[in-house]
């Protein structure tokens, strides 16, 4: 054999075994290929055999070829045998002490939170909680609250009227009305739930938002009590430094009538950018129950005296975790649920 045959061997052989090592899967493979080419009866022996039969002046280049295809095969088997044993190590091994992957877990959506909160500050207070339909007659959802026929209240631009005198209810108000009807004082409760108005969506207003209304009446309940309730309710919720003031104010369903206002939740009364340097928030309205809503509902307004209030619940969760438009309490987005 001339020293170019045996060179043109090598390259032959080297490009064979890169060919078989392609298709070895596990180290059962290797090693055959391994006793194969690199054994005692290998291929790379009997090209070191072939290597005497070439004149010793012609063996240099031939002889350093071989050598390098030793080393070429040795290095190649041990790679692909790392390679498999890690693949094979990962597949097989199981580290115990790993951190698991916690599983998602469900959630309270913001409104169930806050609606949760509130029900037990008003419950420690001694009001219960009373639920009623959505879908109101006009006689509960307006007149029996002294909202008359022609009331603005009742056009059409904020209300959803569903058939001949019945509507989506624009408060929960109703509520009380129908548990007046069906109880007599001494009455605490509170009326959670979905109210609808015809508004369009932007950052603070929603046609369907939640509100929950309270209403105590006894003999002797006066403006005081009012304040007294309110105030709990506010450091209860925002913290015991939160003071509260009442603005003179217009509803039908009560006389005297005010709004509330708590002190600012973010600069705490000092005046802020959120409330617009007043170190006032406003939160909503409330009053004495007007005696004509007694009458309604067969009450003896001589007898009796009350108080009511109302909150909507996504302007209180606003105001609690800082959120600023109402539309992302309705839009599912997980990337908002999450952070509660
Ligand atoms: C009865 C008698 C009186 C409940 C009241 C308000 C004032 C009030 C707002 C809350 C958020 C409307 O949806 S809102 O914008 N409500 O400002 N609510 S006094 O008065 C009542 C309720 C029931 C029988």
């Amino acid at each position: 054999m001339s020293e170019n045959d045996l060179i043109q061997n090598v390259q032959q052989t080297q490009k064979e075994f890169e060919l078989a090592l392609d298709v070895a899967k596990d180290a059962e493979a290797i090693e055959a290929l391994r006793i194969q080419y690199l054994g005692r009866k290998g291929c790379v022996a009997d090209l070191f055999k072939s290597l005497s039969t070439i004149p010793s002046e012609n063996r240099k280049a031939a002889g350093q070829a071989l050598n390098q295809l030793k080393t070429n095969l040795q290095t190649a088997l041990d790679k692909k045998f790392d390679n498999v044993k890690n693949i094979n190590t990962s597949v097989n091994e199981f580290d115990v002490t790993m951190p698991g992957n916690w599983p998602d877990f469900g959630r309270l959506h913001p409104l169930t939170k806050v609606t949760r909160e509130i029900k037990q500050i008003f419950s420690n207070m001694g009001f219960g909680v009373a639920d009623g339909p959505e879908v109101e007659s006009e006689y509960y959802n307006f007149e029996a609250l002294n909202i008359p026929q022609g009331h603005p209240a009742r056009d059409m631009q904020d209300t959803l009227f569903i058939d001949e005198g019945f509507v989506l209810r624009t408060h929960t108000s109703p509520v009380q009305i129908r548990t007046m009807e069906s109880k007599q004082p001494p009455l605490r409760i509170i009326s959670p739930g979905r109210c609808y108005r015809r508004d369009t969506p932007d950052a603070s207003h929603s046609p369907m938002f939640h509100q929950v209304e309270g209403l105590c009446v006894d003999q002797g309940i006066t403006f005081a009590d009012l304040k007294g309730v309110i105030q709990n309710f506010a450091q209860q919720l925002f913290g015991s430094d939160v003071k509260i003031r009442f603005r003179p104010s217009f509803f039908p369903f009560v006389e005297p009538g005010a709004e509330y206002d708590f002190t600012c939740l973010i600069c705490r009364g000092q005046g802020c950018r959120v409330c617009k340097g007043t170190g006032w928030v406003e939160i909503s309205g409330a009053g004495m129950v007007n005696p004509k809503v007694f009458e309604h509902v067969g009450y003896d307004p001589e007898k009796y005296t009350g108080f009511a209030f109302g909150m909507g619940i996504e302007r209180i969760a606003m105001l609690l975790y800082g959120i600023n438009d109402i539309r992302l309490f309705f839009e599912n987005d997980i990337r908002f649920l999450q952070q509660f």
